[in-house]
């Protein structure tokens, strides 16, 4: 059994390489929920969204989010009614968050409706949110606190980052299956995805990090910084925000409890001794997936990696 941990577009990318080699039952996917928000009175999850629309093949590619070929009269009428405009919600897409609103509404849990989502895009993949409870990223910047969603897409990330919160962290207990399913496995993934606002909200949840520490499982962690800035997205400003370098080998470091073997970039070769001393193995690769074949190569990469430690 495999288990990934997974922010947005590019854990989607990562994956849909993954699933071409091995059997979906075989993976779950824990994702990220500190992106969630409540907008026109519905529960959107981003990250969750992200995956399932890419492992169904229904994403829209070019954006890495989204649903391809959807459109957008309905925002365009709630405009008319006064509303503001500032995350594209598709008409296709709002069926998902209507969906999900009415279930948890109904009283079901996160991983509840997920799993019912997922069985209706007909994926075998077993997709987790990290918790079932509220759990939401703010980001404290000189133009003040803020939801990470208005930090990232109504500001476009350019106030200055002064500090990151995990609102809910206290009380938020990992969905069901969370412990359970890194415990169980031979191998855990860490996605390339951000590491302060997608892996370390996943972390950050109540007992997940020790378990990782625990699991007997090979685990591998793909950078998602490449020469010193993310591929998309934007954890250089987190991270230098925080007061972090922004590297790889600063990613490696912030996993170096647990982490077995760190993927990184062969542009990063540079910063292979470094990671090394932390007592972690590195492989160089092409990180960068532009092609399914780059995707299913990079699997592959970490699916050899597994078998040789
Ligand atoms: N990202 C944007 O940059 N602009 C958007 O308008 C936007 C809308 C959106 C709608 C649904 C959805 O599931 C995701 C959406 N995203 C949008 C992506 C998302 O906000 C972020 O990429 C993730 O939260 C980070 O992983």
């Amino acid at each position: 059994m495999i288990t990934a941990l997974a922010g947005g577009v590019g854990a989607a990318k990562f994956l849909s390489g993954l699933i071409k080699i091995v059997p979906e039952e075989e993976l779950t996917v824990i994702v990220n929920t500190g992106d969630d928000m409540e907008l026109f009175g519905l529960h959107i999850s981003p990250d969750l969204d992200i995956i399932t629309y890419t492992l169904a093949g229904i994403v829209d590619e070019e954006k890495g989010w989204g649903i391809k070929g959807d459109t957008f009269n309905c925002l365009e009428m709630l405009e008319k009614y006064g509303y503001e405009k500032w995350f594209n919600l598709g008409d296709k897409d709002l069926a998902t968050h209507i969906h999900r609103t009415i279930l948890l509404k109904k009283g079901l849990t996160l991983s509840q409706v997920t799993k019912d989502i997922c069985r209706r895009l007909g994926l075998k993949v077993n997709i987790l949110p990290m918790t079932d409870d509220k759990f939401e990223t703010w980001i404290e910047t000189d133009a003040g606190l803020m939801h990470f969603q208005e930090y990232l897409v109504k500001r476009g990330a350019r106030d200055r980052v002064l500090g990151v919160k995990y609102v809910g962290v206290e009380s938020a207990k990992p969905a069901e299956g969370v412990i359970e399913s890194i415990l169980r496995s031979s191998l855990i993934i860490i996605c390339p995805s951000n590491p302060i606002v997608s892996i370390g909200t996943i972390l950050s949840v109540k007992g997940v990090r020790e378990a990782l520490r625990k699991s007997h499982a090979r685990k591998i962690a793909i950078s998602p910084i490449i020469s010193g800035a993310p591929l998309k997205g934007p954890a250089d400003k987190l991270m230098s925000g925080l007061g972090l370098e922004v590297s790889a080998f600063s990613v490696a470091y912030l996993y170096r409890d647990f982490l077995n073997v760190f993927i990184l970039d062969q542009l990063d070769r540079g910063e292979k001794e470094r990671i090394e001393s932390l007592g972690i193995r590195t492989i160089l690769t092409n990180t960068i997936m532009k092609t399914l074949e780059d995707k299913v190569n990079l699997a592959k990469v970490v699916l050899e990696a597994s078998k040789s430690i």
